[in-house]
């Protein structure tokens, strides 16, 4: 989620072009640059849906470009490392920032630049199970005060189905992004399969980008992005963003960081409902999800 030290007053969801923006946060003028914006050979792109592992591949990019040092993570916040581009703002410095550009986004992939789909940069997504994306969701609206806090668990379970939360329907962005894949340089990759294989994440990501760390770099970029590790990390949580922002006495940012959480929050008649909606939406995605941590080759 993209949260600045700007502090605006008001936040209410303002539909662009089918995308919800979050009033003092985001702008169209800065969407409406961002679209036409030159694009570098060596520009990446992380991007997501929220709550899909944002801050993880923020993490990671940071320390495979800094080769697997920590210091590189800890003295700045990770929205100066890797910003959001859908940020007011955002493009002031764009063009004139030196390469290469690493930068983070929840934008559905027709607001992006528009040089992304003739493959120019290159673009990481990382997508995860729904269910637990829409958990991890409703805890972050519970402690976000620019996100309207929801009056209980079923009342954000139907918002969320329906797509009237900021980043809209999951169903759309991994759909248009995943359709879009074969104009763009896109590697895909879940937070399921870091969770179970950290290190051949980070692997194919350095090959994807051309990066050649040794063994004990990648060693070390292993180790700094663990949840436990990152879980201490005061960057990692938005420490410093201010309480009207992010409550932090609400809510912590890095939360649990496993895979099947849903179960825990998810009646039956939900989750029957979930997997109808599931099926109907994602039938002619050939995507496969992990829903549980203990039976890998469960899918929807
Ligand atoms: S946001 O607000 O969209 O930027 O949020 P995002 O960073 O995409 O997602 C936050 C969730 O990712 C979990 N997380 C991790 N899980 C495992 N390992 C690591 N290293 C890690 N880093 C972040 C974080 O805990 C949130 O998930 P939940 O389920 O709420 O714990």
């Amino acid at each position: 989620m993209d949260v600045s030290e700007n502090q605006p007053t008001d936040f209410q969801l303002i539909p662009h072009r089918g995308f919800n923006l979050i009033s003092g946060i985001h702008s169209t003028e800065t969407l409406e640059q961002l679209e036409k914006c030159e694009i570098r050979d060596t520009d990446i792109f992380v991007i997501t849906y929220p709550k899909s592992g944002t801050i993880w591949m923020q993490q990671i990019m940071t320390l495979i470009e800094a080769k697997g040092d920590l210091n590189a993570t800890e003295n700045i916040p990770t929205s100066m490392r890797i910003p959001w581009i859908e940020l007011k703002g955002s493009m002031d410095e764009f063009a004139s920032a030196p390469s290469p550009r690493l930068r983070v986004s929840h934008l559905p992939y027709y607001l992006v630049p528009q040089a992304l789909r003739q493959n120019k940069g290159k673009v990481i997504y990382v997508a995860r199970n729904p269910k637990d994306i829409l958990v991890s969701y409703y805890h972050f609206h519970m402690y976000a005060e620019m996100l309207e806090t929801p009056k209980d668990f079923e009342e954000f379970f139907e918002r969320f189905l329906e797509g009237r939360v900021f980043g809209n329907s999951w169903f759309d962005h991994i759909q248009g992004w995943y359709g879009h894949k074969d104009e763009m340089n896109f590697l895909y990759l879940t937070y399921e399969e870091m969770k179970q294989d950290i290190k051949g994440a980070v692997l194919k990501i350095c090959t994807f980008i051309g990066k050649q760390l040794n063994d004990e770099q990648i060693e070390n970029v292993v180790e700094h992005c663990t949840f436990n590790n990152m879980k201490k990390n005061k960057n990692a949580n938005y420490e410093a963003v201010p309480d009207n922002l992010l409550n932090q006495k609400k809510g912590k940012f890095m939360r649990k960081g496993i895979i099947g959480d849903w179960k825990n929050h998810f009646t039956v008649a939900q989750n029957e409902r979930f997997d109808k909606f599931f099926h109907e939406r994602m039938k002619d995605m050939p995507l496969h999800f992990m829903w549980d941590a203990q039976d890998c080759a469960t899918t929807a």
